[in-house]
């Protein structure tokens, strides 16, 4: 999976995503993370990307231009990679912005299976619409907030859909079934020491009972998720002995 982010802030995110899980993926180069300078696609001599918007209102736009050349810098690259047959095939450039759909694990499960994916981050109070209309494919909003701009949200989605490529994750973790595979939240953890401020781990983790273990573990999950995530429960696929057991519970 390679990743091309155009950014005004390229230390920002390449330093994030260089740490920890998603960095070790990077250098065993399961993935590539490049981030591009849309700066370095100024076109004027003082080197600036944005200008007043039409018509008036608050604040700056990013011009058209430099996100366009930073744009044809990344899908050129794509192209010298790709085979002459896949030539043609436009990559999927992802715009960050409050006005896209919502992000979510299909959303990345459906990313993950892209070669090469671009992330589009704004700055400022926008982009000019010319050049999203040209070249933007997807619109994606991580949530219903407003932030300064794309560049956390497109970290959040560059992590999300990494630990989907295999081999970035330990293979026993990534085997192992976890929140919203089965629409599902996890159940609770713990580790040493067995009493902790008087706090006892519950007795059947401790127990060796490989059966009895995981049915415990299943009815946390769907207990908590009744408690927290009531909205997910009703996508479960829950068994007639556990629908049952729930309702007396
Ligand atoms: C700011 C602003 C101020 C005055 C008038 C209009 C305005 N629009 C904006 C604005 O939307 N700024 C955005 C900042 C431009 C694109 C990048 N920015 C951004 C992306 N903020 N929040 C996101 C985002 C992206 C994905 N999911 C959640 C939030």
């Amino acid at each position: 999976m390679n990743f091309y982010i155009l950014t005004l802030f390229p230390e920002m995110v390449s330093s994030g995503l260089h740490t920890s899980i998603i960095g070790r993926a990077v250098s065993r180069e399961l993935l590539s993370i490049r981030t591009i300078n849309i700066r370095d696609y100024a076109f004027n001599r003082h080197q600036s990307v944005d200008d007043y918007p039409y018509g008036g209102g608050a604040g700056m736009l990013m011009q058209a231009e430099p996100v366009y050349l930073a744009y044809e810098a990344a899908a050129e690259e794509i192209r010298s990679r790709r085979p002459e047959a896949e030539m043609e095939k436009k990559p999927r450039v992802v715009y960050l912005s409050p006005q896209g759909k919502t992000f979510s694990q299909r959303m990345a499960e459906e990313l993950a299976e892209e070669e090469d994916l671009i992330f589009l981050c704004g700055h400022y109070e926008g982009i000019d619409e010319r050049v999203l209309e040209e070249i933007v494919t997807d619109q994606v909003s991580i949530g219903d907030y407003v932030l300064t701009g794309g560049e956390l949200p497109a970290m959040v989605m560059v992590d999300t859909i990494s630990r989907l490529v295999p081999g970035v994750l330990h293979n026993d973790i990534s085997a192992e079934s976890e929140s919203f595979q089965e629409n599902l939240l996890e159940y609770p953890q713990y580790s040493r020491p067995e009493v902790w401020h008087g706090k006892r781990v519950p007795e059947v983790l401790l127990s060796g009972h490989h059966a009895n273990i995981q049915k415990w573990k299943r009815q946390q999950s769907i207990l908590r998720t009744r408690e927290r995530r009531p909205d997910l429960l009703e996508q479960c696929s829950l068994t007639e002995e556990e629908r049952a057991w729930l309702k007396k519970s």
